[in-house]
């Protein structure tokens, strides 16, 4: 069944790789696209305006401000969330889309950790975020999947239905945001499916997720989740 499609690219400061990757990005393949933005001060916003895309705001920094005003001024049924720094493969996309309505899914994650996925780190010896990142999504899926194993539970890239992700009531700021609604669409019985992605450098800018405070971000989160039990709120 066709939906009504929703497009958000994440923008925080990403001038130097937005406009390597513009043109790439299938806007057409959704009913409407806008951007979100935490605030840019190096002329992301003014770049996304010439390329007539509206902009919106958010009132606090951190994503996961920026995934609820989307979740508030969407239109559409069915949101993906897209970061334009180079990581993601646009070509997904419409892939999300497409697999989240012929497979009735609640959510479908790009993973970067499934047999025909590549993740960042692959080429190194030590991945240390790659095993931080399978530790956690382990713990999720043991704690509360009832469903097929998920294999990234994190990847931003991602297709949901607004009105289950709304059901999960996420109520946070920061890069957790992604972790926390696949946890709640675990506890909440919900469909969860991925696809493969292949997860590319960084095109320029930098990174703000920084690896410690992340983890204990993501750390905190998963026992408070942990001690609510099958309860989302
Ligand atoms: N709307 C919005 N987007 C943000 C905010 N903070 C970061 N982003 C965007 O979210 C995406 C992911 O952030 P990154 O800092 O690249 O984190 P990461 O992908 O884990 O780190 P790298 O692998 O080094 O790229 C990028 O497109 C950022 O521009 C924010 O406060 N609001
Ligand atoms: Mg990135």
């Amino acid at each position: 069944m066709r939906l009504k499609r929703t497009l958000v690219l994440l923008t925080f400061n990403e001038i130097e790789a937005l406009p390597k990757i513009f043109d790439r990005i299938p806007l057409s393949c959704a009913d409407e696209a806008f951007a979100v933005d935490g605030g840019s001060t190096d002329g992301t916003v003014e770049f996304l305006r010439s390329k007539g895309m509206r902009v919106l705001g958010q009132p606090r920094r951190g994503r996961g401000c920026a995934f609820q005003v989307a979740l508030d001024a969407a239109a559409g049924e069915v949101l993906c969330f897209y970061s334009p720094d180079g990581n993601e493969d646009p070509d997904d996309v419409p892939r999300l889309f497409e697999k989240l309505e012929e497979g009735g899914y609640d959510l479908v994650v790009a993973s970067r950790m499934c047999r025909g996925a590549h993740n960042e780190e692959d080429e190194k010896k030590i991945r240390l975020r790659k095993w931080v990142n399978l530790a956690f999504t382990f713990l999720a899926n043991a704690l509360w999947n009832r469903g097929p194993y998920l294999t990234d539970t994190i990847n931003g890239l991602r297709a949901v239905r607004a009105d289950s992700f709304r059901r999960c009531a996420c109520r946070v700021d920061g890069f957790v945001i992604e972790y926390l609604m696949t946890m709640r669409m675990m506890k909440l019985g919900l469909r969860l499916g991925e696809i493969a992605t292949h997860e590319h450098p960084r095109l320029g800018g930098s990174s703000t997720a920084h690896s410690w405070p992340t983890g204990v971000e993501f750390t905190r989160h998963l026992v408070a989740e942990a001690l609510m039990g099958r309860r989302v709120e």
